[in-house]
Order: structure tokens, then C-alpha cells, then sequence
């Protein structure tokens, strides 16, 4: 409602300011005999009238009237300056009914002294205290005109002046307004974000409330479009492979890898690490969208994490296995991705398994709640630097890390830069600067998700 408003005092002040340039431009031909009969000046719907108000003398003296129209803006306190204006405009007004008086009263006194002259003998020389007299009387009138038409001018010039202050201002405001129009638009959508991502957690945590009180719910004629591989275990699907799921029926499906084998199946793998023939070392879009091979190594793509642990609570799996053929897993009961807009943060919660909770070493290196960070995409809590970039991955860096299952694949064990595979609390991270200060190397890596509700 209130851009309209503004937009309308903006045509107002634009049209007054033609107007007052308009009259401005008028008045110093006042005295001009060109200036015949009535004269109309408008600036779009707002006439001003000039009109002489009797006869023009010889002398630059001409009596005038200027009719203002009626002004009444209704306008936000911001533009009191447009008040001013108007408090201008009605001084000037009377200004110039002074000077029409004024110029009358000349006029007047100019006439009688013509009549006197006319019914009397040629002026002598001895008679020049008369014509004297008239001449200053008539000098001193055409002075006080003179002032007063300054003195008017002055006026218009600070009238003008105001306007386009005014109108500057208008200008400066409209820009304000679109910016926290925009700004506005931004917050409603986390708004709606926050609000949509709340109601798909109670939607969620409903329907495995219901899905564990009632089996039914679990049958396969329920099962319409697969939202995530766990739906193809209930469709009694047993083989690995490569399917298409609709975490989100507003959102397209996409394809995933499912690992219906290990662990009771129903598993929608996120993230695999094989044998280092695709590079993890990407920028923010590649992680965004994923990259890879689903039947190799790949990333799924933050997009689909988000959708696919939106869609119901999830559970995550993280399974590793080093060089020396050692394996360990870390299972997380909460695992969920917020959106883009969020910055892809982490939430996770609730482990248990045998290569340590990495993802909370300590208080200074825990990585739920981090955003996610890469080499182009700073979002990390490490000031100084970007991790991504650092440590060549796309990660929920904290400042920076106690995991990184997306760095370098090294083939084995390295020095340097802890830029490769990295999980801190695997079992012989402490001893693993001595003797020989070579760093740890994982042979495969593999993050994948199941509905927490899940019945193999
Ligand atoms: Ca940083």
C-alpha cells in the first residue's frame, strides 16, 4: 500500500516542481508588455494563472496577479520539507499581492501627478520640487517593486530548491523501499523454508509413528512412488543397484545406488570412495548437484541429500576400511541436511559403532550444525582461511576438522598436508605421527542412509 502512495506523491512534487519553474520563468517577464491578456501555465493537472491586474505604465512597473490552485498532499511524516514548500508558496503569495498593491498605490499617485501636470502650464525651471518630488515617489515605488520582485524570486529559487530536495528524497526512499522489499522477500522465504521443513518433520515423525503401530503401512500396495531405497525393501526388492526414487513429489526424481544386502538392505548410499578415479577436490555447484559414477565412486548431491532426509527421519552409516584391511563403521541416529539457502548445515546425532564419533571429536572439532564448506564456498568457522580450499574437499568444516571422508584419495599412507580420507578417531590415529610421521590412508569409504523406522 505504501509504494502506490509514495508513487503518487512523486507525479505531486515532479508536477509542482514544473509548475513552480513554469512560474518562475513567468514572473521575470513581469513589466513585459508582451504580456497581454491572461495567461495560463500549467505542469500537467496543476494550472497557474498569471493575469495583469490593470494597465502597464512606461515605466517597468505592471500590475499582475498570479492564482495559485488549492494544495492539499496527504504525505508521510518524512516530507516535512514539502510542508515548508507550501508555508514558501503562501509567503510568496502574499508577496505578491503586496506588490500589486504597491504597484496600484504607484500607479495611482503617477496618474494624479499626470492629471495635475496635464491641467497646469509647462513645468518651469523653477518648478522642478514638483516634478522632483513625483519622480522620487515614483522612484522609490519602482525600488520597493523592484525588492519585492527580488525578494519573490529569491523565493521561488528556495521553493525550487526545496522541491527538488523533496523530490530527491522521494527518489532515495523509493530505492530504500525496493531494497527492503527485496530484503523482506529474502526472510519470508527462509521463513516459508523453516516453516515447510517443520511440517514435513511432524509429517515424518506421524507417519513412523503410524508405520510402526500399524504394519499395514509398510505393505507394498502403499508404495506408489519409491521415496528412498528402504521403500524398494518393502517391494521385496534384494539386489544392488542403481534405481529411481521421489523423496519429494514436488521435486523430479533422481537416481541413487541401493545397497539392499548389507545390514538388512534398504540402503540409499550417498557417498562411496573406491579407488581414487574420480576427484572430490569441487566447487560448491558440483556438490550441489552431485558428481560421480553411482555405480563407482560419487557424491549424490546436496540437493538430493536434503530432499532425501527431509522426506523421512534418516539414519547414517558410515562404513571405512584402511590399507591394512582394518574396517570400522560409525552409525549416527539422526542424520539430516538443510537446504541450499541454509547452506547445506549438518545436523547429526546418536552414534554408536567401532571408528569412533568422529563428527564430535571434542568441543573445538565437532562438525554437527557446520555448514557446508568448498574451495569457492566459505562457510566454514575458521576465520583465517577457507578449509575447503585447504584441505581440497567440499565438507561441513568445522576450523577446521576431525572427519573429511571427502579428501584426496591417496592410494597410501602420505606425508604432509592432511589433505586426504580422514577420520580422527580411527584406531591409530594417536600413535600415527610416530615414528615414521606418515598419515593414514583409507582404502574405501561408503556414507549411506535408511529410514529410522526401518523394519529389514
Ligand atoms: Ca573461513
Amino acid at each position: 500500500m505504501r509504494l502506490p502512495l509514495l508513487c503518487v506523491c512523486g507525479v505531486l512534487v515532479i508536477n509542482l516542481t514544473q509548475s513552480s519553474v513554469a512560474v518562475s520563468s513567468s514572473t521575470s517577464k513581469v513589466g513585459d508588455k508582451e504580456l497581454g491578456g491572461d495567461r495560463e501555465v500549467t505542469g500537467g493537472g496543476c494550472p497557474v494563472k498569471l493575469r495583469p491586474a490593470g494597465q502597464c505604465s512606461d515605466e517597468d512597473e505592471c500590475p499582475y496577479q498570479i492564482t495559485l490552485p488549492p494544495l492539499t498532499i496527504q504525505l508521510p511524516k518524512q516530507f516535512r520539507l514539502l510542508e515548508k514548500t507550501v508555508k514558501e508558496l503562501q509567503s510568496l503569495k502574499e508577496t505578491v499581492n503586496r506588490l500589486k498593491n504597491t504597484c496600484l498605490e504607484g500607479k495611482k499617485y503617477q496618474a494624479d501627478q499626470n492629471l495635475q501636470r496635464d491641467s497646469s502650464e509647462p513645468p518651469l525651471q523653477d518648478q522642478p520640487a514638483a516634478i522632483s518630488a513625483g519622480q522620487d515617489i515614483s522612484n522609490i515605488s519602482t525600488t520597493f517593486s523592484n525588492s519585492l520582485v527580488k525578494e519573490m524570486q529569491i523565493k521561488m529559487n528556495r521553493m525550487s530548491t526545496s522541491l527538488r530536495n523533496a523530490r530527491n528524497q522521494i527518489n532515495g526512499l523509493q530505492g530504500q523501499l525496493e531494497g527492503i522489499k527485496i530484503l523482506n522477500l529474502k526472510n519470508v522465504e527462509a521463513i516459508v523454508d523453516n516453516k515447510v521443513e517443520n511440517i514435513s518433520n511432524v509429517v515424518s515423525r506421524l507417519s513412523s509413528t503410524c508405520s510402526s503401530q500399524c504394519p499395514a503401512r509398510n505393505s507394498p500396495q502403499h508404495i506408489l512412488a519409491p521415496r528412498d531405497c528402504s521403500d524398494y525393501g518393502i517391494l521385496d526388492v534384494r539386489k544392488n543397484g542403481v534405481y529411481k526414487v521421489t523423496p519429494d513429489p514436488r521435486n523430479s526424481s533422481f537416481e541413487v545406488f541401493c545397497d539392499m544386502e548389507s545390514y538388512g538392505g534398504g540402503w540409499t548410499v550417498v557417498q562411496q570412495r573406491l579407488h581414487g578415479n574420480v576427484s572430490f577436490n569441487r566447487m560448491w555447484n558440483d556438490y550441489k548437484k552431485g558428481f560421480g559414477d553411482l555405480h563407482g565412486e560419487f557424491w549424490l548431491g546436496n540437493d538430493n541429500i536434503h530432499l532425501l532426509t527431509k522426506a523421512k527421519d534418516m539414519i547414517l552409516r558410515v562404513e571405512l576400511e584402511d590399507f591394512e584391511g582394518v574396517r570400522g563403521y560409525a552409525k549416527y541416529d539422526q542424520f539430516y541436511i538443510a537446504n541450499e539457502f541454509l547452506r547445506y548445515r549438518l545436523s547429526i546425532s546418536g552414534y554408536s559403532g567401532t571408528a569412533g564419533d568422529a563428527l564430535h571429536f571434542s568441543k573445538h572439532f565437532n562438525h554437527d550444525q557446520c555448514f557446508f564448506t568448498t574451495p569457492d564456498r566459505d562457510n566454514d568457522r575458521y576465520p583465517s582461511g577457507n578449509c575447503g580450499a585447504y584441505y581440497s574437499s567440499g565438507w561441513w568444516f568445522d576450523a577446521c576438522m576431525s572427519a573429511n571422508l571427502n579428501g584426496k584419495y591417496y592410494h597410501k599412507r602420505y606425508k604432509g598436508v592432511r589433505n586426504g580420507i580422514f577420520w580422527g578417531t580411527w584406531h591409530n590415529m594417536s600413535s600415527e605421527y610416530y615414528p615414521t610421521n606418515y598419515r593414514q590412508a583409507f582404502k574405501t569409504v561408503k556414507m549411506m542412509i535408511r529410514p529410522k523406522n526401518y523394519v529389514p
